[in-house]
């Protein structure tokens, strides 16, 4: 019996995610790829960006985990073998870098950072009048339990937070909840920051294209920490371009990595960080990891199962 580690981005972190792993499972083997071991003995993938088709050379695999918050990178293999739950990671250690992400920029927009170094660089002096936090209106897409967590904590701002995402919810305490198709009008056009969260989905895909970017109000701000796929890039150029959305933090791009002539790059108002608003802690999400493994020894459900019906 064995667990397998494999990726094709973060090679040199493996040697850590396999001590991590080793530490809270000592009972396990656990290779990293392409340091396999007997085929039969893999029962288990970790993974993130996994080469492509190699999934289906373990025919004892019983699960596949992904070392991420999203597992489109696992679903996205052509050679995927199917029927095996697949588990995405939810780590408390991953949902508060990225609250820690959205709120850098949240308050960089809400008061007028990007704007003092513009008047810096010429040397101007201006004071921007504040706008209060309570009149400062920020929209989540995608209240899962990250979308949530981030929701929560700029409520805690005195942030007026509503959010918005494709099924219905319980009650979100002071998150005031539009669903739907027929509700993003209504909600995009109250949001001055827009922070996605929403992974990517065949109902996601392109979900925010210059029809629904123009019922953002002028001058709105955008945070993208959810998928690239999601904002239509050249839509998105174009109303940064008009001035409509003063200024964006992207941190996903439709391709990764961003490609060198991208003119995202380049944009004044754009801001581009290299995916890494919610980098997984080895250390905490190894166990974590460990965790649903051993629910899936004793016959339990692992948390959360990507779930074919919604698509994350
Ligand atoms: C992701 C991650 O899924 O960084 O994007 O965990």
């Amino acid at each position: 019996m064995s667990i397998l580690l494999a990726s094709t981005d973060f090679w040199e972190d493996m040697e850590v995610w396999r001590s991590g792993l080793e530490e809270a499972m000592p009972e396990m083997d656990i290779n990293v790829y392409p340091d396999e071991g007997d085929v039969n003995d893999v029962e288990y993938a970790v993974v993130w960006k996994h080469p492509r088709g190699i999934l289906k050379k373990y025919p004892n695999l019983k699960a596949i985990l992904s070392l991420g918050a999203g597992v489109d990178h696992v679903i996205s293999d052509p050679d995927l073998p199917l029927g095996l739950p697949i588990v995405r990671l939810v780590d408390k250690k991953l949902t508060h870098e990225m609250i820690l992400h959205s709120l850098h920029w949240v308050l960089h927009f809400h008061s007028d950072q990007y704007l003092y170094r513009i008047q810096q660089q010429s040397s101007e002096w201006i004071q921007q009048s504040s706008i209060q936090s309570e009149d400062r209106t920020i929209g989540i897409m995608g209240l899962g339990n990250i979308g949530k967590a981030i929701g929560n904590s700029l409520v805690n701002l005195d942030f007026k937070v509503i959010g918005w995402g494709a099924r219905p919810k319980e009650s979100l305490g002071s998150i005031e909840y539009y669903c739907g198709h027929e509700q993003l009008e209504d909600f995009l056009s109250q949001t001055h920051i827009l922070i996605n969260v929403l992974p990517l989905t065949d109902n996601t895909k392109n979900i925010l294209t210059k029809n629904e970017l123009t019922f953002l109000p002028q001058g709105s701000f955008i945070i993208n920490i959810g998928r690239g796929g999601i904002i239509n890039e050249n839509d998105l150029i174009n109303f940064l371009d008009s001035g409509h959305i003063k200024a964006a933090a992207l941190d996903v791009f439709a391709q990764e990595p961003l490609p060198e002539n991208n003119s995202l790059w380049m944009h004044p108002s754009v801001y581009v960080t290299p995916h890494i608003a919610g980098q997984s802690n080895p250390r905490s999400a190894a166990k974590t990891i460990a965790e649903n493994i051993r629910l899936i020894q004793n016959g339990e459900a692992p948390y959360p199962i990507y779930s074919l019906d919604s698509g994350y």
